[in-house]
């Protein structure tokens, strides 16, 4: 592999020889001198061409000027030359002036998409959207975001695991759920790891976390819905109620968003216009009920029958969080167990509510998080009574025949994370590639 130095490591370099690759953002092609606009993962940097002249000032032989003249928008591109700090240079205060250059690939020079295409167009076209510098930062934070989640699980001694996402029965709502041929029979691309996660317990692994895709057979179109999505999760056993996973949320959190500022903090401002604020511990909790009436007295009525929140309910709240305490999220705790799976643990003297939360960051649900019931003949009845059939989740059901402590843990939606703390207006923005219910390509 040839040497090549990154163009975010220039300022750094001392003048001399050097080599940078990457895509051509722009070419001015001036009399006297030429200039080509050289962009890579890390950065932009000016290439410079003096056009050589005869002593009569004619054009002379010039092969570099010939290939900067013909070059178009996109391709990509090997330059060596001489690296010169100047600070004049108001693109990183350094430029290269060049001595060779090699194509690698030439680009069609008509760009198919343009800063005012339509969402639709840029999805159409996301490689190329992608080399937008502020498109390309929304997946470097999602790397520190889960880097810095990643290493808080290891340092607690959490084991990765990744389950199987070709499921032979559902895991939550059944009208959600993907059929795919499978030899002789069905099988379901998986909802959410749940069951297998909880798995993890009766296994004896004790606290566990899973980064991986879910599938959501949604019809909906909405700014948050996709069909596929990464979801990332986490279980761990002897927890005493949901309070004990709402803690690991938020430290989760506060590591995430940390590591988010420390490392993008300035280039989010600069390229997002957006301030991170790392959260402080604990985020506020409101049960639902309470939700609700503080929602109320701000003037919305939650027009649900059943007792659920709708999403500008979830505004409201969040609104609401926002002026008392100052907060971007806030946990929703308490649902009711006629809206909550049967795997939730109920409230000890009151079955009608569940031990667990939606967290709201920024007004919209980014997670769902519960004390699970462990307990084997609560387990079969509360399946029962969701009209399930407990044969058909005799596989699940035998973890708890043979023993699973009390546990819990929580569901969350990377790309929405990604969306609210960025405040983008689509989770199209935060998924690498889309998929809805009219998208499959690219
Ligand atoms: P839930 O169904 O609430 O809970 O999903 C958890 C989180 O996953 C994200 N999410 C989605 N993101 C994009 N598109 C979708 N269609 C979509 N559906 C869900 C959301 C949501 O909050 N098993 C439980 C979690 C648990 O209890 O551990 C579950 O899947 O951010």
């Amino acid at each position: 592999m040839t040497e090549r130095t990154l163009i975010k490591d220039l300022a750094a370099a001392s003048d001399g020889p050097i080599s940078v690759s990457g895509w051509v953002e722009t070419v001015r092609d001036q009399k006297k001198v030429q200039f080509v606009v050289l962009r890579d993962e890390s950065g932009a940097v000016q290439l410079v061409h003096p056009r050589n002249f005869n002593e009569d000032k004619t054009p002379a032989d010039d092969p570099i000027a010939d290939i900067i003249s013909g070059l178009a928008q996109g391709t990509f591109l090997t330059a060596t030359g001489e690296l010169k700090h100047d600070e004049r240079v108001k693109l990183g205060g350094v430029e290269i002036k060049l001595d060779a250059l090699t194509i690698a690939a030439e680009a069609i020079p008509e760009t198919p998409i343009a800063e005012d295409s339509s969402g639709d167009k840029r999805m159409d076209w996301r490689f190329l959207d992608l080399r937008v510098p502020k498109n390309a930062l929304v997946f470097k934070i999602q790397t520190t975001f889960l880097h810095a989640l990643r290493t808080y699980w290891v340092e607690h001694d959490f084991i990765e695991i990744h389950t199987p996402k070709l499921m032979a029965s559902a895991s939550e709502s059944k009208a959600e759920l993907f059929e795919v041929d499978y030899f002789e029979g069905k099988a379901y691309l998986a909802q959410s790891p749940q069951f297998f996660k909880q798995m993890a317990q009766p296994a004896g692994f004790g606290k566990i976390f899973e980064v991986g895709p879910a599938f959501r057979a949604d019809p909906s179109f909405t700014s948050r819905h996709a069909t596929e999505f990464t979801s990332v999760d986490t279980e761990f056993s002897w927890i005493d109620s949901h309070e004990d996973v709402m803690k690991l949320h938020e430290e989760l959190l506060v590591a995430g968003f940390q590591a988010v500022k420390d490392k993008h903090g300035d280039e989010i401002k600069a390229l997002w216009d957006v301030e991170i604020t790392v959260p402080t511990v604990p985020f506020p909790r409101v049960p639902l009920a309470e939700a609700k009436r503080i929602v109320a007295e701000r003037g919305y009525e939650v027009p649900r029958a059943d007792d659920d929140m709708d999403p500008e309910g979830e505004r409201q709240i969040a609104a609401w969080a926002q002026d008392t305490y100052g907060h971007e999220f806030v946990f929703l705790t308490d649902y009711a167990s006629s809206i909550r799976p049967f795997y939730h643990m109920r409230h000890e003297g009151d079955s009608s509510v569940t031990n667990s939360y939606d967290l709201i960051f920024n007004g919209v649900e980014i997670s769902t998080g519960a004390q699970r019931e462990h307990r084997i003949d609560v387990l079969i009845e509360q399946a029962k009574e969701k009209g399930l059939d407990p044969e058909e989740l005799d596989f699940y059901l035998d973890f708890f025949r043979y023993g699973v402590p009390p546990h819990g843990g929580f569901g969350m939606g990377l790309s929405r994370v990604l969306m609210l703390m960025l405040h983008l207006p689509n989770i199209r923005e935060a998924t690498y590639l889309f998929r809805g219910p009219t998208r499959l390509l690219p």
